[in-house]
């Protein structure tokens, strides 16, 4: 039997050469002053390069983009030639590489915000939970989420200019495409969910009104590098930061036929018995229904993400419900996790407390096969 991990797939101009996607995984070690990616980084990403496809951590289209401590960007001339590093590290290594362009809205706090203004939302309505900032000490400090700024109309451009700026930017550090973080809470989630956008504007109200930003940052990203190389990130039934919507069938049926309209490289779906960074304790139930609407309705590749181990993503390849799976955790942990796969080898287990910030540790030691 032939396994359908390793066959190879056409992704818009690219061949990937094994269906196993490196998740977006946010990582909190940008080097400072300025979020600036690392030799360092670009190490973690070069081990990583037998992936198929490696997508980017979350990164920040602009200083107003950003919502954790230690996080890159990609909008100062510092952060394109760091991450020239990192393309560069991956392409030497026969690696292909997306970046997430991502923008958090309100998933921020002022004391990470220019001038430390109120972070911007749809609408003012502040998530529940607590932010991770630098505190006056220079330390990562969870504090609690305040009520956002809304979103005037004659601001919009500019947050679509920001997304389209961050596109050129990941073109100039040689990056092989990007993809739309539009999942997890963040500014683009933010408008499509009910909850969290109350608008009596054209970017409120029925779905086709609150999928309207999102289309527009994807007509611009795509006028920037071709459809064929722009994906887009959801996460429908998500509940990660405060997220809920009304009705998702409909509000996420909307978008996923509406993105037919581009010819996009991929849709990449956070799967929805997923909650934050770990499996959810109680599923929910419209999971499968919204999951298989979604496949029928958008028509291009589709990736799915979330709790993967080999055999779910070999049996979830066989039946059609993704053609390709991103692994996320199992990819911290394994730099070399094809190989590992191939030969059926023991996998390293990861190490929470090393997810966030710091440096080496938890971060390009975890071992090889080929170190042992
Ligand atoms: C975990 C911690 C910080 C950020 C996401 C970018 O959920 C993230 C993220 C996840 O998409």
């Amino acid at each position: 039997m032939t396994n359908p991990l390793f066959q190879p797939f056409r992704l818009g101009p690219h061949t990937l050469k094994n269906r196993m996607v490196m998740a977006p995984l946010t990582r909190s070690r940008a080097g400072q002053p300025g979020n600036v990616p690392t030799a360092l980084n670009a190490e973690y990403y070069r081990q990583r390069a037998s992936a198929g496809l490696i997508i980017s951590e979350a990164t920040q289209v602009s200083p107003q983009g950003q919502g954790y401590a230690w996080t890159p960007g990609i909008h100062s001339a510092e952060q394109v030639a760091g991450w020239r590093l990192v393309a560069d590290a991956v392409h030497g290594a026969g690696g292909l590489m997306f970046m997430q362009l991502w923008h958090v809205g309100r998933v921020s706090h002022p004391a990470l915000q220019p001038g430390g203004a109120l972070p911007v939302a749809p609408s003012a309505i502040a998530p529940t939970g607590m932010a991770f900032i630098v505190n006056a000490e220079g330390q990562g400090e969870l504090v609690p989420f305040v009520t956002p700024r809304v979103l005037e109309l004659d601001e919009i451009p500019g947050i679509v200019g920001q997304y389209r700026d961050g596109a050129r930017n990941a073109m100039a550090a040689g990056m092989d495409g990007v993809e739309v973080h539009a999942a997890n809470g963040y500014l683009l989630d933010q408008f499509l969910n009910s909850s969290s956008n109350h608008r009596r504007d054209a970017y409120g109200g029925s779905p086709e009104n609150r999928a309207r930003l999102l289309m527009e940052v994807l007509e611009a990203v795509c006028g920037v590098w071709g459809a064929d190389r722009v994906g887009v990130r959801l996460s429908p039934l998500g509940t990660f930061n405060d997220m809920g919507d009304a009705d998702p069938e409909a509000t996420f049926g909307y978008v996923a036929e509406r993105l037919n309209d581009f010819g996009l490289a991929y849709l990449h779906v956070v799967e929805p018995f997923m909650a934050g960074n770990a499996p959810a304790a109680t599923p929910d139930p419209r999971g499968e229904a919204i999951m298989a609407m979604i496949r029928m309705s958008f028509r291009g590749p589709l990736i799915v993400c979330g709790g993967y181990d080999q055999a779910k993503a070999v049996a979830c390849l066989e039946s059609g419900r993704a053609d390709l799976v991103a692994f996320g955790r199992l990819f911290i942990a394994n730099p070399d996790l094809p190989e590992r796969f191939r030969r059926g080898a023991a996998l390293n287990g990861w190490n929470e407390a090393t997810f966030y910030g710091g440096g080496a540790e938890g971060y390009t030691d975890y071992p090889s096969l080929t170190d042992a």
